[in-house]
């Protein structure tokens, strides 16, 4: 069946093989085998990516930009397939990129030490900081309002005026709990509003497996731009920081398995800042603690809204995921900030 797909890229050939490889929420990936030739093959998922054009359009514009000022950056660029475009489109199908795998690299899907987090932290911030003077509007808005924290607070509200009533009177615990951290949201609305924090190249969607490493485990480049769009900073870090300061993942029922590792902690900031140290602020420099909190906070709403909708936007493997994934996320986030250094802008209140 892929094969349709692939001969539109012109790399079919009779041996090929096609390997599925470790699913996303969102997106499908294989690894394919072509020619003495190794590609990534991704199907993206149209109904998150309403304009898939406008992923390719971001990736071209990054890529001839890094191509004339910053030639030495190892930047994954897509395959063309034969009519030129880098995305096939194919009717009952959906919408395909494909790029060339990396030789000697390899990804992680887990962060088991510092020195990973710190190459993972050095890598996006790198990726940031080549693209600093990079003009971005001239990139298109993949999922609008992808990070805006108001928006997705306002999503899991309307969810609980109109989601599935048991599933509300099941949740109750945690929504309440949802609902008392509100002040994480409210410092967001000051972050757009003051001009100390500038809007930036970010990927927002900083888990490990989105960096290749080589093979002495230094980070190589960061991958799959699906979500590259202006943002801020404290979205990078942020995730950063919700997936790799815990030793388990966010699919971790077992809460007692859920905490926080001060030393990946610093890992994350120190590598971020070895490449973004002289473009922040000082005032965003005293957001890596928030940062954290937003986007943990951000990630437990959109779970526990997606619960309250019936399940209709995270890929789920059995019933009552999605609220697994809440409680782990509201846990993770009470053990970050029951870590708060007294010299970090607080993460809000919480109000009773
Ligand atoms: C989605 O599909 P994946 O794993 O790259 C989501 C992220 C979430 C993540 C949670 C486009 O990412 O924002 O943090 O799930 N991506 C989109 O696992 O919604
Ligand atoms: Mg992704």
């Amino acid at each position: 069946m892929m094969e349709t797909i692939i001969r539109k890229f012109g790399l079919f050939e009779e041996s090929m093989q096609v390997l599925p490889l470790h699913q996303g929420l969102i997106n499908k990936t294989w690894k394919v085998e072509s020619g003495g030739n190794v590609y990534i093959l991704q199907k993206i998922n149209n109904e998150v990516f309403r304009q898939p054009e406008a992923i390719t359009h971001n990736i071209e514009q990054i890529a001839d930009y890094l191509r004339e000022t910053h030639p030495g950056y190892f930047f994954t660029a897509p395959v063309r397939a034969d009519d030129g475009r880098a995305m096939v489109y194919e009717e009952g199908m959906g919408y395909f990129r494909m790029f060339p795998f990396v030789q000697g690299s390899h990804t992680k899907d887990t962060v088991k030490t510092p020195e990973e987090a710190y190459e993972a932290a050095k890598q996006f911030g790198k990726f940031t900081a080549v693209l600093r003077n990079f003009d971005h509007a001239r990139l298109r808005t993949t999922i609008p309002s992808f990070h805006d924290l108001g928006l997705r607070y306002r999503q899991f509200q309307e969810a609980l005026e109109h989601g599935n009533s048991e599933r509300i009177r099941e949740s109750q615990s945690l929504i309440i709990l949802l609902k008392q951290h509100s002040g994480i949201v409210t410092e967001f609305e000051k972050i757009r509003q003051d001009p100390a924090f500038r809007l930036r190249v970010t990927h927002h969607d900083t888990k490990i497996s989105n960096v290749l490493f080589d093979e002495n485990d230094k980070g190589m480049c960061v991958i799959d731009l699906d979500t590259v769009m202006p943002g801020y900073f404290i979205s990078d870090v942020g995730d950063m920081m919700r997936t790799y300061l815990c030793p388990v993942s966010e699919e971790e029922a077992d809460l007692g398995k859920i905490e926080v590792r001060p030393d990946f902690y610093h890992a994350i900031v120190d590598g971020y800042q070895s490449e973004m140290s002289d473009a922040l602020s000082t005032v965003e420099k005293q957001y890596f603690f928030y940062a954290g909190s937003f986007l943990i906070y951000m990630q437990a709403l959109r779970f526990m809204t997606d619960y309250l909708n019936n399940d209709i936007y995270y890929r789920s493997a059995y019933p009552g995921q999605n609220l697994v994934r809440t409680a782990n996320q509201v846990r993770l986030l009470q053990c970050l900030l029951a870590l708060q250094p007294a010299t970090s802008k607080a993460a809000g209140h919480v109000t009773a």
